[in-house]
């Protein structure tokens, strides 16, 4: 595809799973428009082009896609370089860790935003043991590394980012990573397509978002 194809892309400013596919845009040089919307206020035309009312959608020539997964993949199929693997196989796994990473980063939101105490330490405590599962993953070299990039790096990247600046909020948010993690968030976190992913004044926008939420970590930190 040809970059004739006009891509916007709608979007929170906080949003992880809007993030994901700014990290594969950017990665792959595509040119894209980003409309921000207020989701506590979704304008009109957005809640009549959502179906389920959430970001991200992504605009191709007017067309609405919707789903954070299903958007990486049309991106990675429609503008070189592929990142998804050849082998099916591999390619499905691939697709099933990002699944794994959707339910992470609802437990990341979950733990951010939670009231107490006592479901921040819940909260840390699941993610901390989903974790584990990553290891063998990594280990086996299954995902991206300082050469070849993955669309399961763009999934994860969101997530590394909001744990890494809970733990700054907030020491009791701190998710202490089995070694692979730790060197896999540490490498995501140096990319410059992850860098440039999120507006500039981001950590001051996340933690003012929680403050304004009510969210324990932020008043108790
Ligand atoms: N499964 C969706 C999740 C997207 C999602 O939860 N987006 C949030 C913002 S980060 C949203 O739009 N929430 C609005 C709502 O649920 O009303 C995806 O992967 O795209």
């Amino acid at each position: 595809m040809n970059q004739e194809t006009e891509i916007k892309l709608v979007s929170f400013r906080l949003c992880p799973f809007v993030q994901r596919s700014v990290i594969l845009l950017e990665r792959k040089g595509v040119r894209y428009q980003i409309e921000y919307i207020e989701l506590e206020h979704p304008p009109q035309w957005f809640q009549q082009l959502s179906p389920l009312g959430k970001v991200p959608l992504l605009l191709v020539d007017g067309e609405v896609l919707f789903e954070s997964a299903v958007i990486l993949d049309y991106i990675d199929e429609s503008f070189p370089p592929r990142f998804h693997p050849e082998d099916n196989l591999k390619r499905a796994r691939h697709k099933a860790w990002i699944e794994f990473g959707s339910s992470l980063l609802v437990l990341q939101h979950e733990l951010a935003m939670a009231a107490d105490r006592r479901v921040v330490d819940e909260k840390r405590g699941d993610l901390q043991a989903k974790l584990n599962y990553l290891v063998a993953p990594l280990e086996e070299g299954l995902f991206g590394d300082s050469v070849y990039f993955s669309l399961v790096d763009a999934a994860f990247a969101p997530l590394f980012m909001r744990l890494d600046l809970l733990s700054r909020l907030n020491p009791l948010a701190k998710v202490d990573y089995p070694r692979a993690v730790a060197g896999w968030a540490e490498r995501l976190a140096s990319l410059p397509c992850v860098k440039d992913s999120v507006v500039e004044d981001f950590p001051q926008r996340f933690s003012a978002y929680l403050e304004s939420k009510g969210a324990w970590l932020v008043m108790a930190g």
